[in-house]
């Protein structure tokens, strides 16, 4: 062996064998057990960075693992090809969309090639190709038949200037992000998909996912938003009736006023009073998101209307038109109880509106309520009559019953989630393979005309939808009755095409979207790994998707994926010039910029951006230090869940680590070492083999890394001995899937038959772990918070010092120390708090 691994060389000639070979193309019908680990397809943008390659290692590391412990393994790659940047370079660079996307791909494939990823290209898709997103056509009409589509007006932002819809992500500021103008909203006729069909079912599934982050669930928990309540009616002075919703049916004898928004058909109805149209107006000019309505100051305005409370029909509560109140949340109206909602409170200060007390806050039972803090915690019912000494559960349940014994309210439930809007007056996505006739009103495109493909001949020198003005595309026969008619021109939200992609990849049928047996052979996924900006609007419409699909009878899949990993990022110092200028870390050298000789501002530590300069291109790094010392750094220095910041050191260390692999690896200078064992390093080893395969498993590729670091020190201070070399060799499977060209290369230069990539994980002896380990019990305060596995023989001190240090017991101690330990070898530490 020469003594220096040679990865330039290495990596091209394993890839080209693994390509050549179809090692990672998996079979549907192998007979072995499958596993599905799926990687969050990359928006084909131009060039990968680092985020991908941290990614798309973990995944490989989980994939190749699989692999080696037996598993048929379906670790495939594509594109999600459609979206705004391709139709932003066409405007810029007067590139095609397509060609722009297509070159993209190109590179970036290339790029991914390069790590060596365990990746079947032969399932390779690309989601702006008509092979897949006609398939998807195929999807939406088949949800439009069962009831799962429709149309309804709905608001976008119509930039006046440049005469176009724009996405949220183009308004900057209320403005246009190209003219600059003030965004208006606009209604246009929008199509839709039920999700919100499935909201509970999205909520309760949830709770099964056993194998997914808490925080991303939460999220998940929240944007669903599901509140019970009371929906009632309050009697209005014009003689009509206002419905509002409440969580809080219990507070009702607290209520002193009705606000309605300004959307409500109240509001409208008297839009022709003075000043109202203008107050209407002022309203809408705010954002309408949630979050933008918290911290808005509240404005109302006093229609003179009053409405009727329902237990005491004398008291008048005056309505007010307020820009607190959302239109298409609950009934789009409510009842305010300012003493117990913050809204409500700063509103009725500002108009001088009653404040009445109706829960004990403790002592506090006093009907005027004077603070600025809204309560709103629990307590027992005042003032409010019948409700009086109840508490808030059963004062809720109580409201709720007389209401629907009187005939005037209904127990609720509402969902802050709204139904999916996938409409994009755009050019570059899925098209809406839907026909409007004048005679038949809107047509499903016949299926056997599917797909309905993208025209090439457009032009982006104007804005707008290409699609709207193009001279034939749009032109069509009816295809119920035969006259002339028109396409619809929107094209599917990109969120459509990530909602299924990950069913293409395990079936690819030509002749429809997926082969059903097939599918339900992968899915779900077993392990999904991505960044947790997915969390909630990808995942969900996955979901969603699935679901849909499983109401149609086409699929028996509750959930697509049942494993969910999210990882941290990759991070990098950020550098700022003398005249404040961002630096990339390649102009910086020794605290100077090279370019001027000027000192540097070295700022923080943030995730890599364009904006911030602060990125590392994966390339050249992969060119100076071989894919697998890259990929080991990205596995080696942080919890995969954290962030990883980046630094020259790390990658060279990593570099320098799969050198000694590479020395260690030589089993030349050792194979002197004959036939004695060496019980020590015998355990080790097998200690090692059930560590790392734990750590893959969970994910938790830092603490595999470590074990190696001691396995290998371990090796090198063996003396020469048959466990020795045995070690050796199954240190290669044990790093193969991490760094797999240093590992095929000195396979196979040790001569072993086939590819390390096919040869099977090393088994554990159990005789070698079970000796001298013990499980040992930590409680807190005889409560059991941990358990850790420890050596039978681990001093006393050394125990304690362990069941301090773990990462559970740190939390719940909190940084207090403890009162006492109580250490019972073999079998307990209890800490007493
Ligand atoms: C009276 C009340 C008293 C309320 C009280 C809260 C506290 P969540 O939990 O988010 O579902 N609400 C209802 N519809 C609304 C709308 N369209 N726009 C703005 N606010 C609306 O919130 C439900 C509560 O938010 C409802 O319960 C209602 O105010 C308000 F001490 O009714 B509540
Ligand atoms: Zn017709």
């Amino acid at each position: 062996m020469v003594t220096r691994f040679n990865a330039l060389t290495a990596d091209a000639a394993w890839q080209k064998v693994w390509d050549d070979r179809q090692t990672f193309a998996a079979r549907d019908d192998s007979g072995k057990p499958h596993s599905y680990v799926l990687e969050m397809f990359p928006y084909p943008s131009g060039r990968i960075h680092m985020g991908h390659v941290r990614n798309y290692t973990m995944g490989d590391v989980l994939a190749r693992f699989r692999r080696m412990r037996g598993y048929e393994v379906l670790h495939p790659m594509g594109w999600d090809a459609f979206g705004m940047p391709a139709e932003n370079a066409a405007m810029e660079k007067q590139v095609h969309p397509g060609t722009w996307t297509r070159a993209n791909i190109q590179t970036m494939k290339a790029q991914l090639k390069r790590l060596g990823f365990a990746l079947d290209w032969s399932r390779e898709l690309a989601t702006c190709e008509p092979d897949y997103y006609g398939h998807e056509q195929a999807l939406f009409l088949d949800m439009l038949a069962a009831g799962l589509v429709y149309r309804k007006e709905s608001a976008v932002n119509w930039d006046p200037v440049d005469m176009t819809v724009l996405a949220n992500e183009q308004v900057i500021d209320g403005r246009g992000w190209r003219s600059g103008a003030l965004v208006e909203k606009r209604k246009l006729s929008q199509w839709f998909l039920k999700i919100t069909d499935f909201a509970d079912e999205l909520i309760e599934g949830l709770g099964r996912l056993e194998h997914w982050p808490d925080k991303v669930k939460l999220m998940q928990e929240n944007w669903i938003g599901k509140s019970q309540g009371l929906t009632f009616g309050f009697a209005v002075s014009d003689g009509g009736m206002v419905e509002v919703f409440s969580t809080r049916p219990d507070t009702i004898f607290g209520a002193s006023f009705v606000a309605v928004a300004a959307d409500h058909p109240i509001a409208q109805g008297i839009a022709d009073r003075p000043g109202v149209a203008a107050f209407i107006e002022r309203c809408k000019q705010g954002g309408t998101t949630a979050a933008e309505l918290e911290t808005q100051e509240k404005l109302g305005f006093d229609t003179g209307l009053t409405a009727a409370h329902p237990f005491d029909p004398e008291r008048r509560l005056p309505v007010y038109i307020a820009n607190f109140v959302l239109m298409d949340y609950g009934t789009g109206a409510v009842m305010g109880v300012p003493a117990h909602d913050q809204r409500d409170l700063d509103f009725a200060r500002k108009y001088g509106l009653e404040v009445r007390r109706v829960v004990a806050d403790g002592e506090a039972i006093d009907p005027v309520f004077a603070g600025t803090d809204a309560y709103t915690g629990p307590g027992a019912l005042v003032n409010s009559h019948f409700l009086d000494g109840l508490d808030v559960e059963d004062a809720k349940r109580a409201v709720i019953a007389r209401a629907e014994a009187g005939g005037w309210g209904k127990g609720s439930t509402v969902f802050r989630l709204r139904d999916w809007g996938v409409s994009r007056q755009r050019y570059w996505g899925t098209p809406i393979p839907v026909i409007h006739c004048e005679a038949c009103g809107v047509q499903p495109v016949p299926k056997d005309q599917l797909p309905v493909v993208l025209p090439e001949d457009v032009s982006f020198a104007i804005p707008g939808n290409p699609l709207d003005r193009h001279p034939t595309w749009k032109h069509v026969a009816c295809p119920a009755c035969g006259k002339p008619a028109v396409r619809e021109t929107d094209t599917l939200d990109t969120f459509a095409d990530s909602s299924w992609y990950f069913i293409r990849f395990a079936s690819q049928p030509q002749d429809r979207p997926f082969d059903r047996a097939v599918v339900e052979r992968w899915l779900p996924v077993g392990q999904y790994i991505g960044g947790v900006e997915h969390a909630i609007l990808h995942l969900l419409y996955a979901r969603f998707w699935t679901r849909a699909l499983r109401h149609m009878g086409q699929l028996d899949v509750a959930e697509p994926f049942t494993g969910l990993f999210t990882q941290g990022m990759v991070t990098h110092e950020t550098y700022r010039s003398a005249d404040n200028r961002w630096l990339s870390p390649d102009d910086v050298r020794d605290g100077v910029e090279i370019a001027t000789g000027n000192p540097v501002t070295v700022g923080r530590i943030e995730k890599m951006s364009k904006s911030k300069k602060n990125t590392v291109d994966p390339e050249p790094i992969v060119d100076r230090y071989g894919a697998d010392a890259t990929r080991w750094f990205m596995l080696s220095d942080s919890p995969p869940e954290r962030d990883l910041p980046w630094s020259e050191s790390g990658i060279e260390g990593a570099w320098r680590f799969v050198q000694r692999l590479w020395r260690l690896f030589d089993l030349d200078g050792a194979a002197a070492g004959g036939d004695a064992a060496d019980a020590a390093l015998d355990r080790k080893l097998h200690q090692t083999i059930r560590g790392v395969e734990q750590d893959i498993e969970a994910l938790a590729f830092n603490k595999a890394v470590a074990k190696i670091y001691e396995l290998c020190t371990a090796i090198e201070r063996a003396g020469p001995s048959r466990s020795r070399d045995d070690a050796v060799v199954t240190l290669m499977r044990l790093v193969a899937p991490m760094v797999p060209h240093v590992a095929e290369e000195a396979w196979s230069q040790h001569g072993f038959a086939g590819l390390i990539a096919d040869a099977a994980w090393p088994a554990v002896d159990p005789a070698l772990l079970v000796e001298d380990e013990v499980t040992i019990a930590v409680q807190v305060n005889g409560k059991l918070r941990d358990t850790l596995t420890v050596a039978k023989d681990i001093a006393r001190d050394e125990l304690e010092a362990m069941a301090l240090a773990s990462d559970k017991i740190a939390r719940i101690l909190d940084g207090k120390a403890p009162k006492k330990v109580i250490v019972v070898p073999g079998r307990l530490v209890n800490i007493v708090a």
